[in-house]
């Protein structure tokens, strides 16, 4: 398997590139539901599948990603939420590290347990500062984490914290509002950040219209994340694809 996920992501940046991931969570598509995703997906050029989720309670996982590799040469990119949701059938991990909170077991203990699995899986390694921004709501990510998120007005603790992980070699900074936020990150804060970092920027979280995710790309976002609003509305899929893809040259 050649290992150039990391590498087109970040030559996408240097060209100011923006591209759009969507977040399968194994646990909510049917088959049907997988299919139709997929098929809308490729019509509208979406960049990445991200697949995971902070609780999964299904073991649909690897078959999920067979039938999107037999489907589509849409790059699929693991988002797990605890070490079991790692399949070697998948292109790449993203290799979480919960930079926005203080429990050491998201931090480095996990990754400690997991890794000569994670290494023998061949799975391209992003390592990825991940950075939960408060979004109005406790999502089931700051629940199962154990963790505060970084308050959605703190622009300061966020570029701090992302500014760190890019310091501590991490390859891309995530900030997520969480699955189905109420409130997705505001602009000014994705603005801070990108200025700040050079590395690429993933954000997500309580996206649920292509305004919101050309705005945040124009303030400096690379990737952006849906899934719910995605799940509830697989059409949306093509509108939020031509609003991001609209920035591109
Ligand atoms: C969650 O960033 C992702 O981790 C996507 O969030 O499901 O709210 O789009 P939504």
């Amino acid at each position: 398997m050649t290992k150039h996920i990391y590498h087109n992501i970040a030559s996408s940046k240097a060209k100011a590139q923006k591209a759009f991931a969507v977040l399968i969570d194994p646990d909510k598509l049917s088959e049907q539901g997988l299919l139709n995703t997929i098929e809308i997906a490729v019509k509208a050029k979406v960049d990445f599948f991200f697949v995971g989720g902070s609780l999964v309670v299904t073991d649909k996982l690897d078959s999920m990603v067979s039938t999107i590799k037999k489907h589509a040469k849409i790059p699929i990119l693991l988002f797990p939420g605890s070490p079991d949701q790692i399949t070697p059938k998948a292109d790449a991990l993203l290799y979480l590290s919960l930079i926005s909170g203080r429990n050491a077991e998201l931090l480095i203990g996990q990754h400690v347990i997991s890794a000569p699995f994670v290494r023998q899986s061949g799975l391209e390694i992003i390592p990825v500062g991940y950075m939960l921004i408060d979004g109005g709501s406790p999502t089931t990510v700051s629940y199962i984490s154990n963790t505060n998120p970084i308050p959605a007005n703190k622009n300061d603790i966020a570029i701090c914290t992302a500014m760190a992980g890019e310091m501590l070699g991490l390859k891309l900074i995530y900030m997520d509002a969480g699955s189905g936020a109420l409130k997705a990150i505001p602009t000014a804060m994705i603005q801070e950040v990108a200025k700040h970092i050079q590395i690429p920027l993933v954000v997500g979280g309580g996206i649920t219209t292509p305004e919101k995710a050309k705005e945040n790309c124009l303030a400096g976002a690379d990737i952006i994340v849906v899934g719910n609003a995605a799940e509830k509305d697989p059409e949306l899929i093509t509108a939020i694809a031509a609003a991001i893809h609209s920035l591109n040259k």
